[in-house]
């Protein structure tokens, strides 16, 4: 059999929905060998882009109950009749193993769900690679008909931007805490919330868990108010993953702006630009790649460098002797375009 006739068998698997199929599929594209890499984007072709899932990125810090929400959650959805994927994105995951495989315990009713398929994180390193093999897993799960895609991180900084660029809805998972925790969350990642949801709310933790909601409605209403939002959005709410409260409560929340986005054509709109960020990332990432690997340019970069640390040329300065002959290669008017205006 020829590669080709592989690669059409495999795309023929994964657009059938199935999960083996899928898995295998999402093992190809974590790949970095090079044969690999062009079966990949042979596959990725041939499946296009016709089927979209509702992409859920999920972030919480390391105990917030993300496994337990997941589980909860996903049944919630798998009940009503829709497909469920779940992937990681966990730069950190090589020595852990995986976000996911480390607690898929905490799954385990959801991963014999024949309508859910969960994917640990790879145990890879560079963030680059992770946001390029996760984005290229949804792009599987969507082509394998998933209604649904929770796409889960660690909040760990970088990698809620990488998954809030792959997402149509962000979602914040936090404990109950005392009032003075809440400066404890980055505002940055504050600004990418969809919806933060107050784990927890049960038990001896329920008053503090209300009390901390509110104090997240209030911090989320001194934000600038952002055009992707309906009034009212972005919101705060009290949940239990554990006790299976107030699921149905955010799921309502996350149609009714997804709906609403939709209809105002930011959906697309988001889709477009998130698509242009990753093409211009991938390009940027290539290039870096290129300069890197061009052994005279990676020697001139070091001496370069060693040149701004010993303060002997300014950092500009030392750019441009490492710029300068890139462009007379590029040649024409690559030069001026580099300049500023
Ligand atoms: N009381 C309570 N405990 C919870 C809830 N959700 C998760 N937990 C507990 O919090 C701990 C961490 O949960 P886990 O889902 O592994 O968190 P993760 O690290 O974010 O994936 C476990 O002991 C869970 O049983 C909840 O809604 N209520
Ligand atoms: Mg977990």
């Amino acid at each position: 059999m020829s590669r080709t006739t592989d690669i059409k068998a495999l795309a023929q698997g994964v657009q059938s929905g199935d999960r083996r199929a899928l898995a295998r599929a999402i093992t190809l594209v974590e790949s970095g060998r090079a044969d690999h890499r062009a079966d990949a984007l042979d596959l990725l072709e041939m499946l296009g882009t016709q089927k979209q899932a509702l992409r859920i990125g999920l972030s919480g810090t390391p105990g917030v109950g993300k496994s337990t929400f997941i589980e909860s959650f996903g049944l919630m959805l798998t009940g009503m009749g829709k497909r469920v994927a779940v992937l990681a994105v966990d730069p950190s995951s090589a020595r852990s193993g995986g976000s996911i495989l480390g607690d898929k315990t905490r799954m385990d009713h959801l991963a014999r769900d024949p309508n859910a398929f969960i994917r640990p994180s790879p145990s890879q390193t560079q963030l680059g690679g992770v946001a390029r093999r996760s984005r290229e897993a949804v792009a599987l799960c969507e082509a394998a008909g998933f209604d649904v895609v929770l796409i889960e991180t660690v909040g760990v900084g970088q990698s809620e931007t990488v998954v809030a660029q792959m997402a149509d809805l962000f979602v914040l998972l936090l404990a109950p805490a005392g009032g003075d925790e809440l400066q404890g969350v980055k505002r940055g990642i504050m600004e990418m919330a969809d919806l933060i949801l107050v784990n927890k709310a049960d038990g001896d933790l329920k008053p503090q868990a209300m009390r901390t909601c509110a104090d997240y409605a209030g911090a989320l209403r001194l934000l600038r108010k952002r055009a992707q939002d309906p009034d009212g959005f972005p919101k705060a709410l009290t949940i239990s993953a554990l006790e299976v409260h107030g699921l149905e409560a955010a799921w309502k929340e996350m149609e009714t702006l997804i709906q609403w986005r939709r209809n105002n054509s930011i959906w697309t709109a988001t889709r477009e630009a998130q698509a242009a960020y990753w093409f211009g990332e991938d390009v940027r990432n290539g290039l870096l790649d290129m300069l890197r690997n061009d052994p005279q340019t990676a020697a001139r970069m070091k001496a370069a460098e060693a040149d701004v640390k010993a303060g002997r040329t300014p950092p500009t300065a030392a750019a441009e002797q490492v710029l300068e002959p890139l462009r007379l290669r590029l040649g024409g008017d690559a030069g001026q375009t580099g300049s500023e205006t």
